[in-house]
Formats: C-alpha cells, sequence, structure tokens
C-alpha cells in the first residue's frame, strides 16, 4: 500500500461543540497523521465551490448555509491508504447507518451535521488539498 494524502474537515457541528481534539485522537490513533491543519471561517464563496458536485442536490443551500455557520478544521491527513482509511474512520453520512466506532456514529448531529468531510479518492483529494493549502503549508 502506498502513503497517500486526504483532505478533511472537521464541520461546524463538531467545532461548536469543542471535538477537534477527540476528532483528532480518531485519526491518530488510526495511524493518520495530520500534516496540515488550519482553522477558518468558510466564505459562502468557498463552500458553494466546495460543494459545486451537489449544486442540483436540494439539500445543497441548507449545506452551504451550514458549512458557514461556523468555524470549521481544514487538514491534510498522510497515511498508508488514507483516502479508503479516513472514510473508513468517518462512517457513512448518514450517522444512523455509521459503523460503531466511527467519528460520525460517535459525534455526528445529522445526516447533514454529520461532523467531518472526507475526500472520496485520491483525485480529488488532491484537488480539494490545493483549495486551502500551498505545498510549503504540508509538513509529512
Ligand atoms: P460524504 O460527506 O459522506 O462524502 P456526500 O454525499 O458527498 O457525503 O454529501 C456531502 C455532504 O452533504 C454530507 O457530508 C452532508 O453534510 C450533506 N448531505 C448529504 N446528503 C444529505 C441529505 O440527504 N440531507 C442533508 N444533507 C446531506
Ligand atoms: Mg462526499
Amino acid at each position: 500500500m502506498a502513503i497517500e494524502r486526504t483532505f478533511s474537515i472537521i464541520k461546524p457541528d463538531a467545532t461548536r461543540r469543542n471535538l477537534t481534539g477527540k476528532i483528532n485522537a480518531k485519526f491518530e490513533a488510526a495511524g493518520l497523521r495530520i500534516v496540515a491543519q488550519r482553522r477558518i471561517q468558510m466564505t459562502e464563496t468557498q463552500a458553494k465551490k466546495f460543494y459545486e458536485v451537489h449544486a442540483a442536490r436540494p439539500f445543497y443551500n441548507d449545506l452551504v448555509k451550514f458549512m458557514t455557520s461556523g468555524p470549521v478544521v481544514v487538514q491534510v491527513l498522510e497515511g498508508e491508504n488514507a483516502v479508503a482509511k479516513n472514510r473508513e474512520i468517518m462512517g457513512a453520512t448518514n450517522p444512523a447507518n455509521a459503523d460503531a466506532g466511527t467519528i460520525r456514529k460517535e459525534f455526528a448531529e445529522s445526516i447533514e451535521a454529520n461532523s467531518v468531510h472526507g475526500s472520496d479518492s485520491a483525485e480529488n483529494a488532491a484537488i480539494e488539498i490545493g483549495y486551502f493549502f500551498a505545498g510549503a503549508d504540508i509538513v509529512g
């Protein structure tokens, strides 16, 4: 297996409840390294662009509102098979369907306020990392 990087966001529902450290502990316990991290307030423009792929979905406007409703923590996670591994640690989109021990099972409030984002492919990871980090910001 190759060492990969993936892009992660700790969402506003989680920062509001002061869960950044607990979520990061899950990544680290599973062997992922946080090689870049920044707490930001996403703008509407950034959120719209980030979730552009969902623009036609009925939940898009609410999702943009939610993602700009408070601070988020944008991150780059590195490790073996990081994209798929992070998706496992996160759990299913809907916390009702998430496996025991996953971030979304333990922390998510709803299908929308589900605590974390994680890239769904290595290709998208590279694109998403590029939205928020320059090469020099990432220290592996
Ligand atoms: P993912 O985050 O597990 O990859 P996506 O299908 O890519 O899930 O959806 C992006 C985000 O949009 C979800 O994490 C969640 O915040 C929100 N979302 C997805 N489906 C719904 C829905 O049916 N209702 C409300 N929000 C949703
Ligand atoms: Mg997705």
